[in-house]
């Protein structure tokens, strides 16, 4: 798509990330988080942690959610709301969108006409690991397929009824086919983290040799701790040199944790869906992946952070299920501050409580007056409303002591727009 080379650098640009600088700077609040952050790394690594610049390790995106999303229960779009999402991600800047056409006719149309749309992300069209449904993939004219297999012994006796032998034929078959008819294709060893290793790296080296393009290792199930994640992936790493995925359940809440533990342990590419939707828990949410790898990894990403909170309205219109008010990054608590000396601080500098500028990721600041709001905030919220308070404190102190007298929680939710920025000592940090 030609539009999406940047006009303009997006506005989360305008916050360096530092994730490479190992000496700390003293005008950056975040220097010496990110040197910790920087030698961490290069310690599991070997490597130095990118700067964004052109020697970085670039660590890519696929999005699921029109693949894994819709599978998370209540969710289901529309042909025109499927096409306006890869739209959106493919300008945000992710490098493969997933959908998967066998579903039903109206996905087999959708992917259709969205390889049509000639984005610039890959469209890689899922699906089982069986010749009809790479049919379908080459009758959407797929560039990119991907085709999944369960292979933990739970999943060949109890779902799918096979033996290994067999799994492994149908592997090796599902990719030959997919080759002989000039797909790129990744294959998914569904269930891998609780597969025989042996088993495992038998079946990747398998269809290495059939000339698979990426191989997905997934934690279906979500029971993977980060440093278990790390060894898991290493385990493939060191028998395997085809490009690595990584698709990670949160079902105990560690599913961007494990997805960074298997960067570090060599994948280049994260699957995510927006706000995680996806099969019970979901996976990890495009939101924080793309900051952590701006911020945290510097990962030479070209993301236009500042869409993040649209991309998440969107999808909140299309479900009618709106993130949680504390999600990161895109919640509307995400940048609330409210306690007094919370307060105090960000009026100041807003850098004291925010790791990064909400503008940057397309979020607001905002600030809550109510009991917790202390002298200071009540200093501010009488000045908002034009009342003087001539140098000595009192009356905000019985503004503050009042407030907190009330017992009514929070009074007052207030978005911090421009002009209230400008009011603000430390103005936009
Ligand atoms: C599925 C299983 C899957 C596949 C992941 C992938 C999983 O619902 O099809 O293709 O990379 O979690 O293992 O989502
Ligand atoms: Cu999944």
């Amino acid at each position: 798509m030609a539009g999406r080379k940047r006009a303009q650098p997006a506005a989360g640009k305008r916050a360096q990330p530092k994730a490479g600088q190992s000496a700390p700077r003293e005008d950056d609040p975040n220097a010496h988080a990110y040197s910790y952050n920087a030698r961490g790394l290069e310690e599991r690594t070997g490597r130095p942690a990118g700067d964004g610049g052109s020697s970085s390790r670039k660590i890519r995106v696929l999005d699921s959610t029109l693949r894994e999303g819709e599978q998370h229960p209540g969710v289901s779009f529309t042909n025109k709301q499927r096409i306006q999402i890869a739209w959106m991600l493919d300008y945000f800047g992710v490098d493969q969108i997933e959908i998967s056409p066998v579903i039903s006719d109206d996905h087999r149309e959708a992917t259709k006409t969205i390889i049509k749309q000639g984005l610039q992300a890959d469209i890689v069209s899922h699906g089982r690991a069986i010749r009809e449904d790479i049919d379908v993939s080459i009758g959407c004219d797929a560039k990119w397929c991907a085709a999944y297999l369960g292979i933990s012994d739970v999943h060949l006796r109890d779902k799918l009824r096979i033996t290994r032998q067999e799994a492994a034929r149908r592997a090796v078959d599902t990719v030959e086919y997919a080759k002989k008819h000039g797909l790129s294709i990744r294959f998914t060893v569904e269930d891998g983290s609780r597969a025989d290793p042996e088993f495992l790296i038998s079946l990747c080296r398998q269809i290495e040799e059939a000339k698979v393009d990426r191989i997905s290792l997934p934690d279906t199930v979500g029971i993977m701790h980060p440093a278990g994640m790390y060894e898991f992936v290493k385990c493939v790493r060191s028998e395997i040199s085809v490009p690595l995925d990584v698709h990670v359940h949160n079902d105990m809440g560690l599913a961007v944790a494990n997805a960074l533990s298997a960067c570090d342990a060599g994948v280049d590419q994260i699957h995510t869906t927006i706000d995680g939707i996806g099969e019970r828990t979901g996976i990890p949410p495009l939101a924080e992946v793309a900051v952590a790898l701006t911020y945290l990894y510097g990962s030479g990403n070209d993301f236009r952070l500042d869409m993040l909170q649209d991309l998440s309205r969107l999808i909140e219109d299309y479900t009618g299920m709106p993130p949680y008010d504390s999600k990161p990054v895109v919640g509307s608590s995400a940048y609330k501050h409210k306690a007094g000396t919370h307060l105090a601080a960000i009026l100041r500098n807003p850098a004291a409580y925010e790791p990064i500028p909400p503008r940057a990721v397309g979020n607001r600041r905002r600030i809550v007056f109510g009991g917790l709001a202390g002298k200071t905030g009540a200093a501010y919220l009488m000045s908002l409303l034009g009342l003087e308070t001539s140098g000595d404190d009192k009356q905000a102190r019985a503004v503050a002591a009042g407030l907190k007298g009330l017992g009514l929680g929070d009074l007052i939710d207030l978005p911090v727009d421009d002009r209230l920025e400008k009011k603000m000592t430390g103005t936009n940090k």
